[in-house]
């Protein structure tokens, strides 16, 4: 049988960044990756996509280019984890072996949670930027509304990946139709929100509300999208959460985007590595299992407490690797996550607030020396043309584990050098 002694499967975000890491501590021959996937996407650009300011082609990539020849991969799929035998079954080569595992599966869309989501997806102002197939229809969506009703919608946040990306293509939307398209008066747009605020850090929820009241949108909480009834065109939505008391409304829209609930693939659900809500089940600092020593998990698939986003996942790879090698060498393992993640929220086509924060405690935590809670230039900028080029050339190469080493190099600037308030 095939044997190796990394196994990582999933070559999305985190599985390609511990790879490529791995293959130069340990060489040819000894890391494999599995994925069935044709393309390696880099979704943090699919909002922009959404709004017509990035081109599809350019967020994906050839899995089968990205990987080099030390690395084994098998284009198959997982489709069995058996962690106490130490090899998972793949529906193309059969049984594989490992000393150690590395889980990086993602998560996908349960589309059958909302009903008639699915049929009712890519026709009569439906869509999403959450699937590949559905980002340049949004654009093309968004340039069809003259009025009416559009909804963004979002459900609750231990279902998403990107939190911020429900909204921030409502801000794009708005931008279009008020500055370039002047339909924005005959348009009402909705932010309807199984969660309980604007955003889970007081700072930048602050902000966002600030720039909602000033663009005139409105505000629903603690709602979920339950069903779409597309030829009526009216969603209808779930009040949820603290003190809820379960009813149902009903909304007519002329737009919809669509923020649907995801959670782990099945494979990983029914697996023994999977805690009750199906997420790989790892310590949320050294990303080991909680019961299989040899088993580690990274980005949207574990149960980490955090934002799921590329931004927490480039410093997960870091404990990832160190651990893994730690483990292998018999070394210590002093790896760890420490609750970074950032979502940089696109207000407009040249604004962004770059919201950095610490996941674990929900305070900000910034890396410029800038008050990232304003609307900014340099920040879209980064995001449209900076980021882009850190995840491809450095955290694919398995050599970007965030930008801590930035934020500590910036702190040492003197204040008066800086736009931060001294507290
Ligand atoms: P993925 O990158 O999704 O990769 C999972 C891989 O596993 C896939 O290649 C898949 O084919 C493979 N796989 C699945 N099942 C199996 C199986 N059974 N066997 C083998 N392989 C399997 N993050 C940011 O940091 N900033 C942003 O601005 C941002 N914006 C976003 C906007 C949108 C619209 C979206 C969708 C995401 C955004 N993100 C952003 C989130 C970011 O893209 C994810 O957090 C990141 O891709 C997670 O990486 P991952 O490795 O966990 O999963
Ligand atoms: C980040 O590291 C990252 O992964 C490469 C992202 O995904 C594209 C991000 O969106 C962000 C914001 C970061 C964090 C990096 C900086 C420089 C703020």
């Amino acid at each position: 049988p095939f044997a190796h002694k990394v196994l990582i499967v999933g070559g999305g975000c985190g599985g390609m960044a511990v790879a490529r890491n791995l293959a130069r501590k340990f060489g040819e021959g000894r890391i494999a990756i599995i994925d069935p996937a044709e393309h390696h996407y880099y979704q943090p650009a699919w909002t922009l996509v959404g709004a017509g300011q990035y081109n599809m082609a350019d967020t994906r990539y050839k899995i089968s280019h990205m990987v080099p020849k030390k690395i084994k991969l098998y284009k198959a799929a997982v489709t069995e984890f058996v962690p106490d035998e130490n090899h998972v079954l793949t529906d193309k080569f059969g049984k594989i072996k490992y000393d150690f595992l590395v889980v990086a599966t993602g998560i996908k869309i349960d589309w059958d949670e909302v009903k008639g989501l699915k049929e009712a997806m890519g026709r009569d102002g439906v869509t999403t930027n959450y699937s590949p197939n559905f980002c340049e229809l949004t654009h093309k969506m968004i340039r069809g509304v003259k009025k009416g009703t559009a909804i963004f919608t979002m459900p609750p946040a231990n279902r998403i990946k990107c939190p911020g990306a429900p909204q921030k293509i409502m801000y794009l939307a708005e931008e279009i139709w008020r500055t370039e398209m002047g339909v924005r008066d005959n348009v009402n747009i909705k932010f309807i929100t199984a969660n309980p605020g604007q955003f889970a850090v007081k700072k930048y929820a602050d902000s966002l509300n600030k720039i909602c009241d000033e663009r005139g949108l409105e505000r629903t909480y603690k709602s979920n999208l339950i069903a779409i009834d597309p030829d009526k065109r009216e969603a209808t939505f779930k009040r949820v959460g603290e003190g809820s008391d379960g009813s149902t409304f009903t909304e007519r829209y002329s737009f919809i985007h669509v923020s649907p609930p995801m959670s782990p693939p099945d494979v990983v659900k029914k697996s023994p590595l999977a805690n009750e809500a199906g997420f790989v089940d790892v310590h949320p600092t050294t990303m080991i299992h909680t019961k299989y020593a040899n088993v580690f998990g990274i980005g949207d698939c574990t149960s980490v407490p955090t934002s799921k986003t590329a931004a927490a996942a480039a410093v997960e790879a870091y404990a990832v690797c160190e651990n893994v090698f730690g483990a292998s060498t018999a070394h210590t393992l002093h790896g760890h996550y420490d609750g970074y993640a950032s979502c940089p929220l696109v207000v407009s086509k040249n604004q962004c607030i770059m919201a950095e924060f610490n996941a674990f405690t929900g305070e900000p935590w910034e890396t410029f020396p800038i008050d990232q809670g304003k609307p900014s230039y340099l920040m879209h900028f980064m995001k449209k043309y900076v980021l882009p080029v850190i995840y491809w050339e450095a955290m694919m190469r398995g050599i970007w584990h965030g930008p801590g080493l930035f934020r500590e190099a910036f702190a040492w600037l003197p204040p008066f050098l800086t736009a931060k308030k001294v507290q």
